[in-house]
């Protein structure tokens, strides 16, 4: 298990289904990070509950259920200095029509449901997402020769 920094950052159904998963895979790698996991999944509503297990019983919930799960999501992990905090603010603010322009939500967001991705709010929560979505052996140990560049 590599000792740097990761972050769970999912393509949500409503930016897959419009071909941006290359536009928000282009900003982490343009800005350094490394991928060391990636696929793509038809979530379950029991792996939605335990994701989003803070909201579970809130009255949006089954909207949001419904949008998660109506489509595939692309599950990633990043890894690199900084990556959860610095990861949030390149997704920029929950609701598109407050993140700001030039963040991935403030230049391709919709409304607060379709918000087209997600991205852990803590180290915490990075750990436990990433094992909510990936096995061990799902992700990728590897040297990037740029990284050193970047630490
Ligand atoms: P974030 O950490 O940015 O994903 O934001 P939250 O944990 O606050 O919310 C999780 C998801 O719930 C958001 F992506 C959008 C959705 N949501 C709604 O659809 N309606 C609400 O009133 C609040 C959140």
């Amino acid at each position: 298990m590599s000792t740097e920094e990761r972050t769970f950052i999912a393509v949500k159904p409503d930016a897959v289904q419009r071909g941006l998963v290359s536009k928000v895979i282009e900003r982490f790698e343009v800005r350094g990070y490394k991928l060391v996991g990636i696929k793509i999944i038809q979530a379950s509503k029991e792996l939605l509950a335990k994701h989003y297990e803070e909201h579970v019983g809130k009255p949006f919930y089954p909207k949001m259920e419904s949008f998660m799960s109506s489509g595939p999501i692309v599950a990633m992990c990043w890894e690199g200095k900084d990556v959860v905090k610095q990861g949030r603010s390149m997704l920029g603010a929950t609701n598109p029509c407050s993140s700001a322009p030039g963040t991935i939500r403030g230049d391709f967001g919709i409304d607060l449901g379709r918000n087209v991705c997600h991205g852990s709010d803590s180290v915490e929560s990075a750990k436990r997402e990433i094992g909510l979505w990936f096995k061990d052996e799902e992700l990728v140990n590897w040297t990037s020769n740029q990284a050193k560049w970047l630490q």
